[in-house]
């Protein structure tokens, strides 16, 4: 049932920045907005006690990729996206929107550069990082709302 659970998080991630609308889909408390004392330990890579940008949208990134990354090269091959996105297809604009050196894949790096410049990431980041000092301490993330911190590959529907 463990690629249903992944599929079921994408849905999600797609509930809350495509498909708004969509409310069939009901959150897990295994998906990725709520973070735990543990998981804040792993993703704090270089153990300094504070989660940067970068920290949280690996973290986050990884957890994702564990579901998406079918044959386990921790890239997101064109298949694959498809694959976890069978609506948008293999032609889909928001992957090579992330495939910034357009060579057929999504790397890690190229996923964390595109979560950490995104809009509703960094609202969110900053507003979770109470004292403003840019990186984020567990007492922040536990005293902030079960999903404030979302971060998703899919990109929400353009502002206008
Ligand atoms: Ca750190
Ligand atoms: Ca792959
Ligand atoms: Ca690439």
């Amino acid at each position: 049932m463990k690629e249903i659970s992944g599929f079921r998080i994408l849905l999600w991630l797609l509930t809350l920045f495509a498909l708004g609308s969509c409310r069939t889909i009901e959150e897990n408390p295994g998906d990725p907005a709520s973070m735990t004392q543990s998981d804040f330990a792993i993703a704090d890579a270089d153990s300094d006690g504070k989660l940067t940008a970068e920290e949280l949208a690996t973290f986050q990134h990884r957890e994702a990729m564990a579901e998406i990354d079918l044959d386990g090269d921790r890239r997101i091959s064109r298949k694959e996206w498809a694959a976890a996105r069978p609506s948008a297809g293999e032609d889909d604009p928001h992957f090579d929107a992330l495939d910034r050196d357009s060579d057929g894949e999504v790397s890690g790096a190229e996923a964390v550069a595109f979560i950490t410049s995104h809009d509703a990431f960094t609202d969110q980041f900053s507003e979770v990082d109470e004292d403003g000092d840019s990186v984020l301490h567990w007492e922040e993330i536990d005293a902030a709302e079960p999903g404030s911190l979302k971060v998703s590959l899919f990109p929400a529907e353009p502002e206008s």
